[in-house]
């Protein structure tokens, strides 16, 4: 590009020619003159340019605003992971590549720790792989295991990388919502809504290849019961179906609520990618690392995406959260392992902020886990028909927001597909895993709403 430039510069008017380079993106050099570039984009990134991360990230990266959008906490992550990492780079060795399916002392921590917690024996080397935060595991099962022509159940609302994640791979996104049921009682909870098990049933057909399932859900915080499990567990051993367990939330379940895998019912084990999250685990979603658990016969097609992709994830990293996992897997029955810690400390946190939107007139959602809180903002009657945009309400509503209140939220029908944006855009989404200081100032802004 900046030979072209050079060169073109050499041929003349270098003044009208930089406003050009300025103007195009992108120039070519040819024997008959400047051309700008024709090459498109490949068949499989159509239509999956926009990215409410990068939208709405950027929106809310302004200082004033109170930013409960993206879900990355803003508390301290435990000290003994942040020391770990600061002693795993002072070793030479561990600055360089590891085994690139996962570093040992890694997958040897995760085979026990989930050992324990599935109570099957899982194979360090076979059975595990190690990627670049759940999003990887979420690319490699997908890349591994959906063939071009498939339908891949997804169920709304849903993490928003899915349906991308399925159409890249050249397969179909079938979609099912959880539909809500009102409780009656005085605040609606994550338990009422649920799949309708028949119109569940429809969505397997010959063509289908997987489900995904996200438990605790990302957004509504949704803890799947054993029943509902069952119901999903029995359609994909009748069909012959896999199973991607999005399980990053994993650890972060309320009072009065189990987390389940689907992974331990009868039969599941050979069919279900079970996929966690460090960034979700310890607090620190900027370490970027996850893994894959499951079967030998399905892990080692993810290992194939792995490494002709990324081939191996950062050593100091995975060694310090080696160590992190062995200290909590000691104490795992404990009260002050963190895995217990955190959504006891969490649980404060979401009922002062579900509080605080009821006093404002939105009405939200209790989750059974997880760290957000969605909302319903319609009560609020903010008109918002000014803002000219094809845009579903709650995109217009967060934007609003943000410029008006300096409040950041997530709009909900980022997390859902085509057909059923009109039933979820009067939810936004909250995040809060913040330290009290931002909540106190959600809260300022919660309570002078209408001034
Ligand atoms: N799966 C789910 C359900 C997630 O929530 C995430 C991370 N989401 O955080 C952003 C947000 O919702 O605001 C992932 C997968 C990806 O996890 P990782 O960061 O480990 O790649």
């Amino acid at each position: 590009m900046l030979i072209a430039f050079r060169a073109v510069c050499r041929l003349g008017n270098g003044s009208q020619l930089l406003k050009t380079v300025h103007s195009c993106q992108f120039l070519r050099f040819s024997t008959t003159g400047i051309m700008p570039f024709k090459h498109k984009n490949a068949k499989r990134i159509e239509g999956i340019d926009s990215n409410v991360w990068v939208e709405f990230t950027k929106l809310a990266a302004d200082p004033s605003v109170v930013n409960l959008g993206q879900g990355f906490p803003d508390i301290s992550p435990p000290s003994y992971v942040k020391e770990g990492l600061a002693k795993a780079a002072s070793v030479d060795r561990l600055n360089q590549y590891t085994r690139g399916f996962g570093h040992p002392p890694l997958v040897d921590a995760l085979s026990q720790v989930y050992g324990k917690v599935t109570g099957r024996q899982i194979n360090p080397t076979k059975d595990i792989l190690v990627t670049v935060g759940a999003y990887g595991s979420l690319f490699n099962a997908i890349q591994g295991l959906v063939e071009e022509g498939d339908e891949v159940i997804i169920i709304e609302p849903f993490y928003d990388c899915y349906e991308p994640m399925v159409k890249m791979a050249g397969a179909t996104p079938v979609y099912i919502p959880l539909r809500y049921k009102e409780s009656g009682k005085a605040f609606a909870s994550s338990c009422d809504w649920s799949l309708d098990p028949e119109e569940l049933a429809s969505k397997f057909g010959p063509k289908t290849k997987a489900i995904i399932l996200n438990t605790p859900n990302n957004p509504i915080g949704k803890v799947y019961s054993k029943e509902e499990l069952q119901t999903i567990a029995d359609l994909c051993i009748k069909h012959d179906i896999l199973c991607i367990s999005d399980e990053v939330y994993e650890w972060l379940i309320y009072a009065g609520n189990k987390h389940i895998k689907i992974a331990t019912l009868p039969g599941m084990w050979d069919r279900t990618i079970t996929i966690g999250s460090a960034g979700k685990t310890y607090s620190v979603t900027g370490w970027k690392l996850g893994w894959s658990i499951g079967p030998a016969h399905l892990i080692k097609h993810l290992q194939t995406a792995h490494q002709n992709s990324l081939y191996t994830c950062p050593t100091p990293l995975q060694e310090a959260l080696a160590h992190a996992l062995f200290k909590d897997l000691k104490r795992m029955d404990e009260p002050e392992c963190y895995f217990s810690e955190l959504p006891r400390e969490l649980e404060v946190k979401r009922d002062r902020m579900a509080r605080l939107l009821q006093a404002a007139g939105l009405k939200p959602i209790i989750p059974d886990g997880g760290y957000f809180i969605i909302a319903d903002v319609s009560g609020l009657g903010v008109d918002l028909s000014d803002m000219k945009s094809e845009e579903p309400y709650d995109y217009k509503f967060v934007k609003w927001m943000i410029k008006t209140k300096k409040l950041a939220a997530i709009p909900i029908t980022a997390f859902c597909g085509p057909e059923t944006r009109n039933q979820f855009e009067k939810y936004i989404r909250f995040c809060f895993i913040k330290q009290e200081e931002t909540l106190d100032a959600a809260e300022k802004i919660l309570k002078n709403w209408n001034n």
